[in-house]
């Protein structure tokens, strides 16, 4: 019986590039945090769809690390489009979209957003970050 020839390193797996990904999350709004619906609205997260068909995202689920969740609404994200999910209040439109909330969501000291397909809450993508950088770019 022939020897079976291990390689010695093994070729990495490309993980596969999620349908939609986070392209940025600007998690440290300019200025202090003293909350109000401006500096609250500087704190956002950018996501982008990955292929060539429309994507649905309603009801599917953006969260951080302490289970705050935001639920998309009826929103249609085309090929290749971003849309940015702002943490405050204001008026959805067809590039951005608006948590609601009444404080911060993205810790400045470190965090991570996840995203979830609405349909089975399968998890789409992660982005994480530690204390640093005013912004994280997720790819
Ligand atoms: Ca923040």
């Amino acid at each position: 019986m022939a020897a079976v020839v291990l390689p010695l390193a093994s070729t990495p797996t490309q993980a596969a590039i999620p349908v939609v990904e986070f392209v940025k999350v600007y998690y440290d709004s300019p200025g202090s945090d003293r909350g109000g619906n401006t500096s609250l609205n500087g704190e956002y997260a950018v996501i982008r769809n990955t292929t060539k068909k429309s994507i649905q995202l309603e009801k599917w689920i953006l969260r951080d690390v302490t289970g705050y969740k935001y639920r998309f609404p009826r929103f249609t994200l085309k090929p290749g489009k971003s849309v940015t999910v702002r943490t405050g209040q204001g008026t959805d439109s067809t590039t951005t979209l608006y948590w609601g909330r009444k404080w911060y969501v993205w810790n400045n000291t470190g965090d991570a957003a996840g995203l979830y397909r609405g349909s089975d809450l399968k998890k789409i993508d992660t982005c994480s970050w530690g204390r640093g950088d005013i912004s994280t770019l997720c790819r």
